[in-house]
């Protein structure tokens, strides 16, 4: 299925007098404040979302699986449901492809479906967490970890193999999340699985293309519930210093114990010029991995405020990848997917407004009153004009979800694809 620019923009026509009405209202009050409303605008039409290829159908977890009909089963209808939500909103340009569940067949052909829809091949996934049909070696006990050299080397491989297909569509880097580690006291001896990750990690990396980058994924827990070996940021950042200076850390913001401070661990990775990207997407308990800004907005626009003046402050740190990792178990994977940029775009915009030299000044005077003033003034600020004002600019969708819905975009998926479509992934 592909959308149009004139599909959107007759859906459009609907609200586009009140959108402008609300854009002038807006843009005044924020003119006003000295706030250069333009260069907002563009840095948000600049602002390119990586779509995890594994998160296009329903997810599940082990209590079960909602099927969402019309999923797309293979990469080429994958690359056309990004596109459909890269037609309705400009931010979802680029794809995240997870090795095995997405090895292309036909590499010219995906390319050549991908250009088309103006999609670029963002990080590529290794999976280690997974045994392979016919895998000589098992990776329960764990991947570049595991106390067998040779099952080691199987994963190492792994990875060099994603690397390969990564290098052949264009995209600049690997993503590695290990799921080793223990779940009960004595199962593991924690300096034997560290430095085993660590020369992996290094066997791997001796591999990167040269402009190729590594991010090196940290988790607490899950599907491992006692030690998971990369646990923290910490792991991570002193893995990738070990690594080189093509190693960066990857914050999953799903991937932090209750009331952990993430936006400190932003601030600090940049502040070390070793902050790689982020897998975006929202949580209550664990890896919930619900639909960005769904559960904690204020946290996601803190974690902005970093990223805005990381991105001032920090030249020492590269451009940031943005991803989204989500899994979709009761909502339309798409409808939920234009939620989470939607959401970021709205994060992005939000911090955007804060005068960091007025908030850095309250700092320096200990004015706390005033640096919440500062933030919350912000924070407050109804900006969803501004956000679709950069979509209309581009030809894109006021209204992201009502156009998709004005369109019967699902009903035309599912009659595309049958109602017993099952994607890969999670
Ligand atoms: C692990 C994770 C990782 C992916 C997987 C799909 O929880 O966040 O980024 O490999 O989800
Ligand atoms: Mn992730």
């Amino acid at each position: 299925m592909k959308l149009n620019k004139s599909q959107i923009q007759d859906q459009n026509t609907k609200s586009l007098n009140s959108i402008e009405e609300h854009f002038n209202f807006t843009a005044n009050i924020l003119d006003k404040k000295g706030i250069d409303v333009n260069a907002v605008i563009k840095k948000l039409q600049n602002l390119k979302v990586a779509i995890p290829s594994w998160a296009l159908g329903a997810g599940g977890t082990r209590f079960g699986r909602f099927s969402f009909f019309g999923e797309p089963t293979n990469l080429e209808q994958k690359i056309e449901d990004i596109g459909v939500l890269n037609a309705l909103t400009h931010t979802a340009g680029a794809v995240s492809l997870h090795i095995p569940w997405d090895i292309p067949e036909d590499y010219n052909g995906i390319k050549a479906l991908a250009n088309s829809l103006n999609i670029t091949f963002d990080a590529v996934n290794s999976n280690t967490f997974q045994d392979q049909k016919n895998a000589k070696h098992s990776y329960k006990f764990g991947s570049l970890s595991n106390n067998s050299k040779d099952i080691r080397q199987q994963a190492i491989q792994h990875n060099i193999d994603v690397i390969n297909i990564g290098e052949k569509l264009g995209s600049k880097s690997l993503t590695v999340w290990l799921a080793d580690g223990s779940s009960f006291p004595g199962q593991n001896n924690f300096q034997t699985a560290l430095i085993n990750t660590e020369n992996s990690l290094k066997e791997i990396y001796s591999n990167l293309p040269k402009n190729w980058t590594m991010l090196i994924e940290y988790k607490p827990f899950e599907p491992n519930f006692y030690s998971t070996v990369i646990q923290d940021w910490g792991t991570s950042f002193m893995l990738a210093n070990a690594c080189g200076d093509k190693a960066y850390s990857l914050v999953d913001l799903g991937h932090h114990l209750p009331n952990c401070n993430i936006e400190q661990i932003v601030s600090t990775l940049m502040y070390k010029g070793k902050l790689g990207g982020f897998h975006f997407n929202d949580s209550k308990y664990g890896d919930d991995d619900l639909t960005v800004g769904s559960i904690k907005p204020y946290t996601l626009f803190l974690i902005f405020n970093e990223l805005v003046y990381g991105m001032k402050n920090n030249t020492q740190n590269p451009d940031l990848a943005w991803m989204i990792d989500a899994s979709h178990n009761l909502k339309d994977p798409l409808e939920d997917l234009l939620q989470s940029l939607e959401a970021i775009q709205e994060a992005y915009a939000k911090a955007l407004l804060i005068n960091q030299t007025e908030l850095k000044n309250a700092q320096l005077n200990n004015d706390i009153v005033k640096c919440q003033e500062i933030l919350q003034d912000a924070y407050r600020t109804d900006v969803r004009s501004l956000v679709a004002k950069a979509r209309i600019n581009l030809d894109r969708a006021i209204n992201p979800i009502e156009t998709y819905r004005a369109l019967k975009v699902r009903n035309e998926l599912i009659k595309e694809r049958g109602k017993n479509s099952i994607a890969t992934g999670l």
